[in-house]
């Protein structure tokens, strides 16, 4: 992905990625604020950071801002034993955050590359009618291998976004966030910024294309992307004051809770709400076609969770027991652990694949150490048989395999120092919001940089770090 993003890069003559910078977002940044309170009256914008996706680079033409969108197919891993093929923008999916300030005149080249037409919407524009990406009704859509230029005056200010205006596009992961900066930065200055999108998939067993025809089933949660436990976690210094972007363009509609800590709504996807309007929560439900931004004093340290509650949406690859039975990585009964080794046993020495080559990575990626098998033990009372609901029929219940082990988990910097065995129980859409003491924070950071990763998505505040 990567690559492909530097080879457009190189291609279009748009040299290296462009990192937005206070600076460049409004205001100039003044001393880093002293974290007592949270929320000094800092006058500058704090850049927005989409963990797992980043941002849009741009360059200037005058004083354009000039972006160039390409609607691409992307192929995404979304958890340590699950990659997909979706569609996507600029090598990700969802696509890479705009970030422009109230003022900004923005030119977007927007180039197809999918195998049929396209349309982008923008959000909440109160923009003119030939740019509004309707097709056949706005103007005609965007042809494969065509372009199409948008140009926007930005008078807005908030959380907007941009989508395909084809609605099975858009569920094949067609989106992303287009941040609209005020030109007289928000007070209280938040000292961190996130944008989160909630995406859900319907993936047929053994296919790696979403089921875009699906209404209601959807087996793949994920934040950014990725579902638990390959969320980056939202890295947080003790004392910041915090604000979260919960972005929604799926199917569902997603009730957002954060723990450890009190909220208040403070915007939606029509732009900022007066202060004396907002309101205080743990849970803001985020429906469909909604952005909601919430802010908060993380003064409360801890690696906590932040997580959609519907129940079905902290699983991975949920579906029914019914038919074939599939590996269990549920909380398995002596019994049915010795016939699934079994089955599995018996099909290797007969010398034929046990299963399919999904069910066969997923089993490899079992911790099947003799320590791992007694934890399940241990999991399972003596008379669970007789009870009734167990075992549930959902076969991904209860805590799954640990992932430590795999690279996409372990070489995180992100998730440095979290507790042994967290990741069995981190899946769907599910997220850490670690809000670390000064000193993990600095070693943390450090580790980040130190992994000089190409499209970093916390470039601006490794950046802002290096200042200080
Ligand atoms: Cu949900």
């Amino acid at each position: 992905m990567s690559n492909r993003r530097s080879f457009l890069q190189r291609a279009l003559g748009l040299g290296a990625s462009l990192v937005a910078t206070p600076a460049l977002l409004g205001g100039q940044p003044t001393s880093h604020s002293t974290h007592t309170t949270g929320g000094s009256n800092a006058a500058f914008n704090t850049p927005v950071i989409t963990t797992d996706v980043g941002d849009m680079p741009f360059t200037m033409d005058g004083n354009t801002k000039v972006f160039h969108l390409v609607a691409q197919v992307v192929r995404q891993q979304i958890a340590p034993d699950k990659t997909l093929d979706l569609w996507g923008f600029n090598g990700s999916s969802p696509g890479p955050t705009f970030q422009v300030i109230e003022g900004d005149h923005v030119r977007i080249v927007f180039e197809n590359q999918l195998p049929e037409p396209c349309s982008i919407h923008w959000h909440g524009f109160e923009d003119r009618i030939g740019f509004d990406g309707m097709p056949g009704i706005s103007q005609e859509p965007t042809r494969p291998g065509e372009t199409f230029v948008y140009e926007f005056d930005i008078h807005q200010t908030g959380t907007y976004f941009y989508h395909s205006h084809m609605a099975m596009q858009e569920m094949a992961g067609m989106l992303g966030a287009f941040i609209m900066h005020p030109h007289v930065p928000y007070q209280p200055h938040c000292d961190k910024d996130f944008a989160l999108h909630f995406q859900e998939y319907a993936v047929l067993p053994n296919n790696t294309v979403p089921n875009t025809m699906e209404m209601s089933e959807y087996n793949w949660l994920l934040i950014n992307g990725k579902a638990g436990p390959m969320a980056t976690p939202l890295i947080i210094r003790q004392g910041d004051r915090v604000r979260l972007r919960l972005i929604n363009l799926g199917m569902d509609h997603h009730p957002i809770h954060v723990h450890g800590h009190t909220f208040h709504t403070t915007g939606t996807e029509g732009g900022r709400i007066p202060q004396t309007a907002w309101w205080p929560g743990n849970t803001v439900l985020v429906g469909v076609a909604q952005a909601r931004d919430v802010e908060f004093v993380a003064n409360n340290p801890g690696d906590w969770m932040l997580h959609c509650h519907l129940p079905h949406h902290m699983m991975n690859q949920m579906h029914s027991d019914v038919g074939g039975t599939p590996v269990s990585n549920g909380p398995l009964t002596q019994r049915m652990t010795n016939s699934a080794m079994r089955a599995m046993m018996n099909g290797m020495m007969a010398g034929k694949p046990p299963q399919s080559a999904e069910q066969m990575r997923n089993m490899m990626s079992m911790d099947m150490s003799s320590g791992a098998v007694q934890e399940q033990d241990r999991n399972v009372a003596p008379n669970a048989a007789d009870v009734a609901n167990f075992p549930q029929d959902a076969y991904m219940e209860g805590p799954m395999m640990n992932m430590e082990h795999t690279r996409e988990v372990k070489d995180l910097p992100e998730n440095y120092g979290l507790r042994s065995g967290w990741s069995s129980n981190m899946q769907g859409m599910m997220a850490f919001l670690r809000v670390l003491p000064p000193e993990m924070y600095d070693t943390i950071l450090g580790r980040m940089r130190d992994a000089k990763r190409p499209n970093e998505p916390y470039a601006s505040l490794l950046a802002e770090r290096r200042q200080a």
